[in-house]
């Protein structure tokens, strides 16, 4: 198990709902939602609509931004906040994940299980002057939000998120709520209501300047992979940059000491930065605790391959070997070794 494995504790459900609000949204519009040339004015007073193809909620045409404010639906809003680092672009697909499903033109949200696609963040303005971000939010300000819209609903509806990073028009990402929140947020749309709801976002964390060494001696792995080759190659996974796997090189070189020795090595500084495996993260720094799984022979696009985990006990410290080293340093300290007494049971280090 690992840092995603919360997932299968999901209850499905609220499917059904889909068909309820796209009955009833279609009375937003003045002209019921299907008229092909609509140049009407909203009935909120709102910007007059006139895109080619109205088609009631899900109108994307110029100056409408989705259904009138007065329509039966709460606005529930959620902010990431990069303003540390301002290492996030669009590409980088921060998005809201939760239990519910989005969907990204009408931005209307339907309670499920953790259905995609889930709601895609902006920096571009707030709805109000034609961006996605809640009202009185900024543009370019490096803090990425969306407001959402819930039907009222008959009785109050609870609903569990986190956040992603990598999600491409609303796909499934990498889960990255846990640098900062140990358990899923929760808001609550409570019935007879229309304040707008604020869910408790995300700061991301400031960078650090420590780099972060993750070894494996393949000679000193656990036994009970006896059929595991190590020319079909590690990769290691961590919370420190939202578990995506990267791959661990032996050919003496980004910070692998000497070539095919059977020591393969990931260093963190190695995969940071513009155009690199981790374009969106960042050093350790003092008082870290990044979480890490390794994988045996993973794809060569991370997915795949076989955790170098027990299922009894967790995360295998045979063979492994992690260190630090300080910014301008040129030598690496080793650091103890911890794994999760509860939960997945990974191994885990905390930076000195
Ligand atoms: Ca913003
Ligand atoms: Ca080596």
């Amino acid at each position: 198990m690992d840092g995603m494995n919360w997932r299968r504790l999901i209850a499905v459900g609220g499917i059904a709902s889909l068909g309820f609000v796209a009955a009833c949204s279609d009375d937003d519009e003045t002209d019921g939602g299907t008229t092909p040339t609509d140049t009407g004015v909203r009935p909120d007073g709102g910007t007059a609509d006139t895109g080619p193809s109205d088609t009631g909620p899900g109108d994307t045409g110029p100056g409408d931004t989705g259904p009138a404010p007065d329509a039966g639906f709460i606005k529930v809003n959620f902010t990431i906040d990069d303003s540390a680092n301002r290492v996030y672009d669009q590409a980088g697909g921060l998005a809201w994940k939760g239990s519910f499903t989005f969907d990204n033109t009408t931005r209307v949200m339907v309670k499920t299980g953790w259905v995609a696609p889930f709601a895609t963040l902006w920096d571009d303005g707030p709805v109000s002057t034609g961006g996605h971000e809640p009202e009185g939010a900024t543009a370019n300000d490096n803090r990425w939000g969306i407001e959402a819209l819930v039907a009222k609903p008959a009785a109050d509806e609870m609903y569990e998120y986190g956040a992603i990073s990598g999600s491409v028009n609303g796909s499934d990402g990498n889960w990255i709520w846990g640098l900062e929140h140990p358990s899923n947020g929760t808001f609550t749309v409570p019935a007879n209501s229309d304040a707008p709801i604020n869910a408790v976002g995300l700061t991301l964390p400031a960078f650090g300047t420590i780099d972060l060494r993750f070894l494996v001696d393949t000679s000193t792995m656990s036994t009970d992979f006896p059929n595991f080759n190590p020319a079909d190659g590690l990769g290691v996974k961590s919370s420190q940059w939202g578990w995506s796997v990267i791959h661990m090189v032996d050919t003496g070189a980004d910070g692998d000491d000497t070539a095919n020795d059977g020591i393969f090595t990931m260093v963190l500084g190695e995969n940071i930065g513009t155009g690199s495996p981790l374009p969106y993260s960042g050093r350790a720094k003092s008082g870290d605790q990044p979480q890490f799984v390794f994988v045996m022979a993973p794809e060569p696009d991370g997915t795949g391959g076989l955790e170098y985990k027990s299922a009894a006990n967790g995360a295998y410290l045979e063979g492994v070997t992690v260190q630090t080293r300080a910014q301008g340093a040129n030598d690496w300290t080793t650091v103890g070794l911890m794994r999760q007494t509860t939960g997945d049971k990974n191994t885990f280090v905390i930076v000195p």
